[in-house]
């Protein structure tokens, strides 16, 4: 499918620092060891509904890490998928009296805008679950002929006894695991299972459902085995980051990663499973399902989309928080003072503040502490100290660069 475009991206002076960003799998914070060309899957929409500001705080996350990469002279392969086929897109489309087809097209055309609007670097693969629903069934197929799958009323499932290394992505316990199953998706009461983890690989066609023709028989594929088929098929077993909110930790992260695992051998199927915290608004989590949503759409009407994007910043991306009016306008207060700042003549010298801000992002993306030092310097600067008239454009090209906000 059309991915959308990336802006120009200024090259900075002086030296890099590589990357160190917190692993769930190792739960600590590593060192990022990427190749020439730097791999990464970031978990896409399910698009039933327009991108909210925890969709966009998600995706800001590892645009971060993007940059970060791109700055230390790695070639970025990023891949993301749209899940756009799923029980609440089809739930979605019934209620609304609109083809699922038609739902899924719009609002990722939607947040196809709302990425641009960002300045979010597009990924190189940007593919619909619909597209590509062969090459997951061959996967089902290749893991049916390792002898980890069975299949139950025609609907194909992981057997979770042969999956070795499953808990060592989340590292919860049992207990745990079965609530959020349960949650997120999964149907751990459901007859006729092996254990109660087992996941769908394979749901056979059900009447009024979308299907399509596979060696499986007819039928769609379950959610966790399209990001591994997708991410497998561009960017290989072994790649550096799988990325996405924490409500992904489990189960799809974990139960891609024994996919990958069962089909490859290779273990880490990804080297960094890397999560974004969840954003909240009047005190519970962001969700399509509970109606409780801040549009980047609708905000990036009546604000600076620049704003928007420092509201992101000004949070730690693993941080919980909460969406409130003020962050905002704090958010234009510092975009203001930041552009009347870089619109002077000369200002004090910013090579240590660029030293400082990649320090600081380098460090499991501590973007709060690199916006306080850009902050100070700004200060300087609108306060007429400091004669370097190389100075505002270096800070307009590092902003630019490595927060991704654009202040000419
Ligand atoms: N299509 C699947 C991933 S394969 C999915 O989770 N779609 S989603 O539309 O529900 O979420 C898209 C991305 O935004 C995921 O990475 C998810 O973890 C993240 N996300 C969802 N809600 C929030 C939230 N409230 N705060 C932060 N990130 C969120
Ligand atoms: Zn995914």
């Amino acid at each position: 499918m059309r991915s959308w475009s990336a802006q120009n991206v200024p090259k900075l002076p002086g030296e890099s620092i590589p990357l160190r960003l917190y692993d769930t799998s190792a739960r600590q914070v590593r060192q990022t060891d990427p190749g020439p060309t730097a791999r990464m899957y970031v978990c896409g929409i399910t698009p039933y509904d327009a991108t909210h500001l925890g969709h966009a705080n998600t995706y800001h996350a590892f645009d971060l890490v993007g940059r970060l990469w791109r700055d230390a002279g790695h070639e970025v392969h990023y891949t993301q998928n749209a899940t756009d086929v799923d029980d609440p897109l089809l739930e979605r489309a019934e209620q609304t009296g609109v083809a699922w087809q038609e739902l899924a097209e719009r609002e990722i055309e939607l947040f196809r805008g709302d990425m641009e609007a960002l300045r979010i670097m597009p990924p190189r693969e940007y593919v619909g679950v619909t597209e590509v629903v062969g090459r997951v069934a061959d996967l089902i197929s290749r893991l049916s002929a390792k002898g980890v799958t069975y299949e139950l009323d025609g609907d194909v499932y992981f057997n979770v006894a042969d999956a070795p290394k499953f808990g060592q992505v989340s590292g919860y316990d049992e207990q745990e695991m079965l609530a959020l199953f349960a949650e997120r998706g999964g149907d751990p009461d459901r007859q006729g299972k092996r254990h109660p983890l087992d996941w769908l690989l394979w749901r056979a066609e059900r009447p009024g459902e979308p299907a399509w023709d596979s060696p499986l028989g007819r039928g769609r594929p379950g959610w966790h085995i399209e990001c591994t088929a997708i991410a497998l098929d561009n960017l290989g077993a072994g790649y550096d980051v799988a990325g996405g909110g924490s409500d992904l930790i489990f189960p799809h992260h974990e139960c891609g990663a024994s996919e990958g695992h069962a089909a490859t051998g290779e273990w880490p199927f990804a080297k960094f499973y890397t999560h974004a915290g969840m954003v909240a608004l009047d005190g519970e989590k962001m969700s399509k399902s509970k109606g409780n949503l801040v549009f980047v759409s609708k905000m990036r009407r009546e604000h600076d989309p620049m704003a928007i994007r420092l509201v992101l910043l000004a949070h730690h991306y693993r941080a919980d928080w909460e969406y409130v009016p003020e962050l905002i306008a704090e958010a234009e207060r510092r975009l203001a003072l930041w552009r009347s700042a870089t619109g002077v003549a000369a200002g004090p010298p910013a090579e240590e503040l660029l030293a400082t801000v990649r320090e600081r992002l380098a460090d499991d993306l501590d973007s709060p502490s690199a916006l306080t030092a850009i902050d100070a310097w700004a200060e300087q600067a609108v306060a007429g100290d400091g004669r370097d008239t190389a100075a505002p454009a270096l800070v307009r090209d590092l902003t630019d660069a490595l927060l991704g906000v654009t202040l000419t």
